[in-house]
């Protein structure tokens, strides 16, 4: 299954990002917990390098906890300050605005030393699409929040919310794409549901999500529904045996795989088969690597197809020897 996506007009996002960080001083940063690196934006360290870090590790509801809690201190270590929430629910929300003070706190006294009182601790919110920015906004804020209104000059036309008297929101999410030239990435983002899932075949998706499941947690499958198998069975083979379990049959008495694909990732995705992360901090390096040499093996076929193209087409090609 190879999963190509676009991330649209990039240079024009980044640039605009670039200005609007510029205009916050903390940068509240969500990921998905049950993939905390695959969801997270590569360039967002760089575009963010000057400003205070929020790193929310939202779905924690869906998300294994030792492993959130194996996260929560790798991002930490990293530099973040950490929160888990479940944007869906207002726990873990007051938080937010403390850990916004307290990363505020030096450089406010510092301003107030100078004479510059009220001084309003601005953020924003990024992520990349589908990972709960909107429904963490609407939960932070509340109903009936009041926008501050259209600041011209001071915010360059950018919407601002009130969260509390000292702590204002900007209004729109900036939305950030995936590290899109990494397949594994691909596959996870699409097994939670961060890709649409129209651009792929739910078979196709299925299997490697099962394919997944078997190198971190086949037990999970086999206590859902019921069915046994071995780890090195095909992915496909065991769809099947799910579909059979579950009663899901074409005519001919054929098990319904496709119907049973569509099943199992809506079932992941609304937590039916547990709390489950799918990744890990020691995944990263891996990842990287394979990932970096898929890249070369990419650019190595390119060059190889360049040049044959180039023997075959130049007009002393033919006299080569
Ligand atoms: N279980 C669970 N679901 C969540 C949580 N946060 C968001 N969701 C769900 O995730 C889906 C996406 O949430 P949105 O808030 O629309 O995500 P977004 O980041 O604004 O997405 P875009 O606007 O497309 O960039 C919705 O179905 C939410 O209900 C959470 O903490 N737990
Ligand atoms: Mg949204």
């Amino acid at each position: 299954m190879y999963i190509q996506w676009y991330p649209g007009h990039m240079t024009k996002t980044r640039r605009m990002m670039e200005e609007t960080i510029s205009l916050v001083d903390i940068v509240i940063e969500l990921v998905d917990a049950r993939i905390p690196y695959s969801s997270k934006n590569p360039d967002i360290d760089n575009l963010a390098k000057q400003k205070y870090r929020i790193l929310l590790l939202n779905k924690c509801d869906l998300a294994n906890e030792k492993a959130t809690d194996t996260w929560a201190k790798y991002y930490e270590e990293k530099g973040f300050r950490v929160i888990r929430i479940n944007a869906l629910k207002s726990a873990g929300m007051s938080e937010v605005t403390q850990t916004a003070r307290d990363l505020m706190a030096e450089k406010i006294a510092r301003l107030r030393a100078r004479g510059r009182l009220n001084v309003p601790i601005r953020a924003m919110i990024v992520g990349i699409p589908n990972v709960g920015k909107s429904t963490f906004i609407n939960q932070y804020v509340g109903k009936g929040m009041a926008k501050t209104g259209d600041k011209p000059g001071v915010t360059r036309g950018k919407q601002w919310i009130k969260v509390k008297k000292d702590f204002e929101l900007l209004d729109t999410p900036g939305i950030l794409w995936p590290k899109f030239e990494d397949q594994e990435v691909g596959r996870k983002l699409a097994f939670t549901g961060a890709i649409n899932d129209e651009i792929m075949d739910p078979e196709s998706l299925a299997c490697a999500f099962i394919d997944h499941m078997m190198a971190i947690d086949a037990q999970c499958l086999r206590d859902r529904y019921g069915v046994s198998f071995d780890t090195v069975e095909e992915p496909e083979v065991i769809l099947e045996k799910i579909a059979i379990a579950r009663g899901f049959k074409q005519k001919g008495d054929q098990p319904d795989t496709t119907r049973m694909a569509k099943v199992l990732m809506d079932e992941f995705r609304g937590g039916k088969l547990g709390r489950i992360t799918l990744e890990l901090p020691e995944d990263i390096s891996r990842m990287q690597e394979e990932a970096k040499a898929r890249e070369a093996e990419k650019r190595a076929d390119q060059k190889r197809r360049k040049e044959a193209y180039l023997g075959k087409n130049s007009p002393n090609g033919s006299k080569k020897k």
